[in-house]
């Protein structure tokens, strides 16, 4: 399987260099696709010098900060121009180990898109605070019981996409710009009836640099929930 790995990145400088060797070491991933929204502690050029000296790298560089969803979006974009089978997103903090990626990527022989989830047997969180620990729960619990999704971990950003669901989901009508991109993008595969599975990973608070998910953030994600949920109720299945 050709995969291509999504990383999104804002300000991760401690991070990025380590994650990517440790990805190139593994020798599974043809592409390795860093989003960088031009954070002000240099990520951005640090991985284009990782870009020269490994020929998997590449780069798009966005002029602020636009959000966790559309650098996914833009990942996926050029992603899907490459002749990759499946697509890997993940976040540069390590709370997404990459010694996890090959099962993942296993996984995605049966199922059409695999999550790295914290909540099957075999999984869990380490090192997170209550607050962490709170967020993940009452997250997953309320769009589980909103939207019917049936995945245990539905806030995961671990996941492997088949190629061919990326190419199915329209993805310039997604709304969430933000965190909640994954709940709606899971929404939305499950809508398309897609298989979908999940892979125990053990997720570890990051160790360098600091969190961006914001009270904005959850709020935002809140109401995506809920415009969905409406939808739903609604009845129009794909928007
Ligand atoms: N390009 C880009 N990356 C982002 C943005 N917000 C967060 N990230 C990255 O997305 C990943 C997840 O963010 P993180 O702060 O670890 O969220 P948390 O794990 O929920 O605390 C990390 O690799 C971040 O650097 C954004 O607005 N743009
Ligand atoms: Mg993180």
């Amino acid at each position: 399987m050709k995969t291509a790995v999504v990383i999104p990145t804002y300000n991760e400088s401690a991070n990025i260099v380590t994650l990517v060797e440790g990805i190139v070491a593994l020798q599974v991933v043809a592409h390795i696709i860093i989003v960088d929204d031009n954070s002000s502690d240099g990520t951005g050029q640090i991985a284009e010098e990782l870009a020269k000296q490994h020929q998997e790298v590449c780069v798009i560089h966005r002029p602020g900060k636009l959000g966790l969803g559309t650098a996914y979006v833009a990942g996926f974009k050029l992603a899907l121009t490459l002749p990759t089978d499946c697509i890997v997103t993940m976040d540069a903090d390590f709370s997404h180990h990459p010694r996890y990626i090959p099962s993942l990527i296993a996984q995605t022989r049966v199922y059409d898109l695999s999550i790295g989830s914290r909540y099957v047997d075999g999984g869990g969180a380490v090192n997170c605070n209550l607050w962490r620990r709170f967020l993940s729960r009452m997250g997953n619990t309320v769009a589980r019981l909103t939207l019917g999704l049936k995945a245990s971990d539905c806030t995961a950003g671990f996941r492997c996409y088949r190629r061919q669901v990326l190419e199915a989901v329209d993805l310039d009508t997604i709304f969430s710009s933000g965190y909640s991109f994954l709940v709606e993008m899971l929404y939305k595969c499950q809508q398309l009836r897609y298989r979908i599975g999940e892979v125990p990973i053990v997720f570890e608070n990051r160790r360098q640099g600091v969190s961006k998910i914001s009270r904005n953030e959850i709020w935002k994600a809140a109401y995506t929930v809920l415009r969905l949920g409406w939808e739903r109720l609604a009845g129009s299945p794909h928007r």
